[in-house]
């Protein structure tokens, strides 16, 4: 009888012990992201999950410095929403920029939409709060020149 006892009482809390198992953190988690480590590792741009850098950040690298004019390209993401990169799309709050880079947002993919554009120097500490221009939480592609 005395052992029976035991028994249940192990096996109640087996149960117990199931049922508060730490849970995974959520698919769709916002986590630090690099992005063109491929071509090199020349900081171009940061664009962060909340204000005032703060969150996750998204880091984009390039090979060098961006060219000195903003007439052309030096790296184009057409869109934050596949892949890999899913998790950013409509997420940025606040963006600086590296290495002689403008930074260049937009509303939509393919840089389509309302666009916001700055050269948001982060060399010295300098940055962008989106909220304050306007454009929190919606970007979902972007241009460095
Ligand atoms: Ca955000
Ligand atoms: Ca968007």
């Amino acid at each position: 009888m005395k052992i029976r006892r035991i028994i249940g009482a192990t096996m109640a809390f087996s149960v117990a012990s199931l049922g508060v198992a730490v849970a995974a953190p959520p698919a769709n988690a916002i986590v630090d992201t690099n992005i063109g480590r491929s071509y090199g590792n020349v900081q171009r741009a940061s664009m962060w999950q909340h204000a005032d850098r703060g969150g996750a950040v998204l880091t984009t690298y390039g090979s060098g410095a961006c060219s000195g004019t903003t007439g052309d390209r030096d790296i184009t993401q057409n869109s934050l929403n596949y892949g890999l990169f899913n998790n950013w799309n409509d997420v940025i709050s606040s963006a600086a920029d590296f290495s002689q880079c403008d930074t260049f947002l937009f509303w939509d993919e393919n840089l389509g939409g309302a666009s916001k554009s700055g050269n948001w120097d982060g060399t010295y500490g300098g940055y962008v709060n989106l909220p304050d221009i306007g454009f929190n939480d919606v970007a979902s592609s972007y241009y460095l020149s």
